[in-house]
């Protein structure tokens, strides 16, 4: 990539618009590099371009590329590759399905139809011993906990996600258990 030279969006450099500007260049450079594609250049010069939607760029992941004045016959002419562009794409929950934190369709609002991580608990009370509680069926026990008052009781997990608790011999006290619930609500 050759030193950007002469005026116009080329002094800029790759990597280096500001974003308002690279917002305005990139749709003029949308433009202009669908009209004259393989126009004549001045070699080693270099342009932003964005071959995509100009309405989606520097908008959350997409934004502009370069492109390079190459050698062409008798003439040096514009390559029509648009290096280092990122156009839109399709939205990215992540690995956990709660969002990565960008806007990978570019239409302005980030991780949109992701996933939310919700928890909360459940408690059975006192209660008689063996008795279970348990999470919604889209939610897993992360951690089960005696509640109970007093001694010589004890809560233990039952499956991944429910508790129950238990009451020994002594019957000092009464049994419970709380159990913490994690799980992901997603859309549709
Ligand atoms: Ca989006
Ligand atoms: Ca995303």
């Amino acid at each position: 990539m050759g030193t950007p030279r002469g005026g116009g969006v080329a002094d800029a450099g790759p990597g280096a618009v500001a974003a308002d500007d690279a917002a305005a260049l990139g749709r003029d450079a949308g433009a202009v590099a669908r009209a004259d594609a393989g126009e004549v250049c001045a070699l080693g010069t270099t342009r932003v371009c964005y071959p995509a939607d100009p309405a989606t760029v520097g908008r959350g992941a997409c934004h502009a590329g370069t492109e390079a004045c190459a050698p062409n016959g008798e003439f040096a002419r514009w390559g029509g590759t648009c290096t280092g562009f990122v156009g839109p794409g399709v939205e990215d929950c992540g690995a956990a399905r709660t969002g990565n934190g960008l806007d990978d369709d570019c239409d302005g609002t980030v991780d949109e139809g992701c996933c939310t991580a919700t928890m909360y608990t459940r408690s059975t009370g006192f209660t008689a011993s063996g008795s279970s509680i348990c999470c919604d069926a889209d939610h897993t026990a992360t951690a089960v906990v005696d509640c109970g008052d007093g001694d010589d009781h004890w809560a233990s997990p039952s499956g991944t996600a429910c508790g129950t608790a238990f009451e020994g011999d002594g019957n000092h006290g009464g049994p419970c258990v709380q159990i913490t619930c994690t799980g992901l609500v997603c859309p549709g």
